[in-house]
């Protein structure tokens, strides 16, 4: 059975962009209810943690670098559904790839600099939002 929570992050490309409000109004449009909200900043080490699952990828060392270089925006989302909807949403990994309307073909830049994370499983969506929140708002 599907869960009805994901995990997001509006990236340092989208907070530096000015998109906070709209991609929240965006999430929060499509019915989404947020559960947890906090501003913050990832150390290497917290990036490094996060996307340790990507530690073999090609791209690692730049994501790592990327995610730690400026403020986030971290929440927790519930809705029926909510990790396969939120990928939905936010649209492909390559902006130039995702369809019209969604979060990363209006506000992202690049593949790297996507404006958002959303968790690709139910799974996920618990270790990263527990990341984020543990001790606060859990799963
Ligand atoms: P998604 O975020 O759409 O699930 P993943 O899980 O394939 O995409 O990749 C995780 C993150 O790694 C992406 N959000 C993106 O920021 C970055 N990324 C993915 N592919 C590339 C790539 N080819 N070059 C640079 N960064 C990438």
């Amino acid at each position: 059975m599907a869960g009805n929570r994901t995990f997001t992050m509006i990236k340092p490309d989208g907070v530096a962009n000015g998109h906070i409000g709209a991609i929240l109004e965006k999430i929060s449009g499509a019915g989404f209810r947020i559960v947890s909200l906090k501003m913050t900043q990832l150390t290497t080490a917290d990036a490094e943690a996060f996307y340790a699952v990507h530690a073999e990828r090609p791209f690692y060392g730049e994501l790592v670098s990327y995610m730690s270089s400026g403020p986030i925006v971290a929440a927790i989302l519930e809705k029926e559904n909510a990790v396969e909807d939120f990928r939905t949403l936010i649209g492909n990994t390559d902006p130039k790839k995702a369809d019209p309307g969604t979060i990363r073909a209006l506000y992202a830049t690049d593949i790297s600099a996507n404006a958002v994370h959303g968790s690709d499983s139910d799974e996920n969506a618990m270790i990263e939002g527990n990341f984020h929140f543990a001790g606060r708002e859990m799963f």
